[in-house]
């Protein structure tokens, strides 16, 4: 199932309104102007770059919150629109690929592929796992929740009715987890949700732990994948510049692993990379944080070690 085209979607500015810190809506640019799309076209891609500001007509003057979700009208509204792009790019036989912007995207990348893959399977690379609901969430960050909104659990926001409940809780497997409220760790108890905290990958190495969470999404190796991949998955020390840090995160060579092991599956059909923040930590940082961006993506779309 290898496609042969790459269409690189660059989102555009209103797209850090799932989290408060500023910034993180720059990372495209910045990815595109450390040569990704020339290191892509190195490894055999056609690239296509979906431009830097597609969303900017989306307006939001008057956004108050619903219950403590922030900015609901402009999140929604920038999701429904990629979540037609990254469809229409599914459609078409070309991958998308999304460099976030904050991880409430996620809803509509996800919404996107599965519209044209409904069998396909998440893997969810993150620190955090994303599935707060308007019930559990404290902070009303709507970063925190996009998988809740995937899933169709929680009390629906009629605001957010265009997501479908595309995923099956068996659908979906987390590599990376380490700081889940109290409210996230029963829903993954609740709904059985597989998931290799750093816990397991310290336990069974990552090699393992991939398989593992292969083998419960993907048993015959035979569904599409989305790789939803929050940088703040990686360590601190990797991945200095993201909103959301969090100390003893996957080491550089875990992070690529699992991007090299997916796509040596040859299944992948929808890529993100998210919460890449430009305008946190120093100059040294960003760069840092920019490249393995940059590396992350190669690794998923088959750049080799030889
Ligand atoms: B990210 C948090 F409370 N769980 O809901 C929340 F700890 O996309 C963090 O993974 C969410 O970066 C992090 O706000 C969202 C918090
Ligand atoms: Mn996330
Ligand atoms: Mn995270
Ligand atoms: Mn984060």
């Amino acid at each position: 199932r290898r496609v042969p085209f790459l269409r690189l979607k660059v989102v555009g500015e209103p797209i850090s309104g799932g989290q408060p810190k500023a910034g993180v809506d720059h990372a495209p640019i910045h990815l595109v102007n450390a040569g990704l799309p020339q290191q892509l076209k190195e490894i055999g891609w056609e690239v296509h770059f979906g431009g830097h500001h597609q969303f900017e007509e989306i307006e939001t003057t008057n956004d108050p919150p619903i219950g403590k979700l922030k900015r609901p009208r402009l999140v929604s509204s920038v999701c429904k629109a990629v979540a037609d792009t990254v469809g229409a790019h599914a459609k078409n036989g070309v991958l998308p690929v999304t460099i976030g912007g904050d991880h409430s995207l996620a809803m509509g990348t996800i919404s996107g592929t599965f519209s044209q893959y409904p069998d396909a399977c998440v893997i969810w690379v993150d620190a955090h796992a994303d599935i707060n609901t308007i019930e559990t969430t404290e902070s009303g960050n709507i970063h925190g929740m996009p998988v809740s909104f995937l899933l169709g659990i929680g009390t629906s926001v009629p605001e957010f009715s265009w997501i479908k409940p595309v995923l099956r809780p068996e659908r979906l497997v987390y590599i990376g987890l380490r700081d889940l409220d109290i409210g996230e760790k029963q829903l993954l108890k609740q709904h059985g949700i597989k998931a290799f905290s750093m816990h397991e990958v310290d336990k069974y190495g990552i090699g393992q732990v991939v398989e593992k969470a292969l083998d419960h999404v993907n048993p015959g190796r035979d569904r599409p994948i989305h790789l939803s991949f929050d940088v703040d998955a990686l360590d601190p020390s990797v991945a200095p510049s993201t909103g959301t840090p969090v100390r003893g995160g996957l080491t550089f060579r875990e992070g690529h692993y699992i991007c090299e092991a997916i796509w040596e599956t040859g299944l992948l059909i929808g890529l993100d990379i998210m919460e890449v923040n430009p305008s946190l930590e120093d100059q040294k940082s960003v760069e840092q944080t920019v490249a393995v961006g940059c590396s992350l993506i190669r690794s998923a779309l088959g750049e080799t070690l030889l």
